[in-house]
């Protein structure tokens, strides 16, 4: 699991400057992620510099750049894709500048950033695949299909390793399509359609996320089936309109990951700030939630 982190230490983050370069805005677990630290930054007087790359791994990059320019006194992003980060996180540590990486991990080694913060996204694979068995434990087949997340990201490749895990063996678990939706609604709706016009007998839709699952149902009522019952859908976030979904009857099952990280991100920050060692991987505490479950939660969700 991960390691614990020193309580914050206001004094190195008043005033400190921090740029943090963001995905974008694809989805309502962005958004909510944004708020949270954009919110953080503010309770500790942090003096943000935040970037959005609209999904452009060329534009983060840009934006990183810029802040080893600047002398930022401590670089934190979430990395669009897992490849291709060698280089701008070697130029930061030539300039002395710490880096930390939340939510997206990366496959650069390790000694190029302080830490990452995040979530176990091949174990919430797992868990929506345990979900699935479980679920259709008496069908003789599953035809499934799978709304991916945006393609080399690490929440993509890893819900998908974690499916498989659990179920790539399993040949009662027929995959009839797999493609990406680029984790917006939008995308899950126009693929969703696709493959309804293609496949006439999906029993299940696995998607990386809510809003993408979000999109599926669209499709799913649009072509004249009902969602949670024809075709059941599992997701991953639980954000307030995947849960209301849930609650309704229309999402199956979601898998939580949370969105929550700007308190982990600043108390490693002043940490790092301080010279204090910390942990190298920090993980997010979650859960995840069947349609009953989601209805008691619902009321005192923060996003
Ligand atoms: O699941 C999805 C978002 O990186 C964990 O990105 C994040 C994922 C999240 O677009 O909704």
């Amino acid at each position: 699991g991960g390691g614990e982190l020193p309580p914050v230490d206001p004094a190195q983050l008043d005033g400190a400057v921090i740029g943090f370069a963001q995905v974008g805005s694809e989805s309502g677990w962005r958004s909510a992620n944004t708020d949270d630290i954009k919110a953080t930054a503010e309770k500790y007087n942090v003096d943000l510099q935040f970037t959005s790359a609209e999904g452009d791994q060329a534009k983060q990059i840009a934006s990183i750049k810029t802040f080893i320019t600047q002398g930022v006194d401590l670089i934190a992003f979430s990395p669009v894709v897992e490849t291709g980060w060698d280089s701008v996180l070697e130029e930061a540590k030539t300039a002395g500048i710490p880096v930390i990486l939340t939510d997206r991990a990366v496959d650069s080694d390790p000694s190029l950033y302080k830490t990452f913060i995040g979530s176990d996204f091949i174990k919430e694979g797992e868990k929506a695949a345990t979900w699935a068995k479980d679920e259709f434990a008496d069908a003789s087949e599953v035809n499934m299909v799978v709304l991916e997340g945006t393609t080399g990201s690490a929440p993509a490749n890893d819900r998908k390793t974690g499916w498989e895990n659990v179920l790539g063996a399993d040949a009662k678990f027929k995959t009839l399509a797999s493609q990406t939706g680029d984790f917006t609604r939008d995308g899950g709706k126009k693929v969703m359609e696709g493959f309804l016009a293609k496949y006439p007998d999906i029993d299940l839709v696995y998607a990386h996320n809510d809003d993408m699952g979000l999109g599926a149902i669209e499709a799913i009522e649009a072509a004249g089936k009902v969602p949670g019952k024809d075709i059941k859908i599992v997701t991953v976030d639980a954000v307030k309109a995947g849960m209301e979904a849930l609650a309704a009857g229309k999402i199956n099952y979601i898998v939580e990951c949370s969105p929550l990280l700007g308190e982990q991100l600043f108390a490693a920050s002043s940490a790092v700030l301080a010279g204090q060692e910390i942990p190298a991987r920090i993980i997010t505490i979650e859960g995840e939630f069947d349609q009953e479950q989601a209805k008691a939660a619902l009321p005192d969700r923060k996003y």
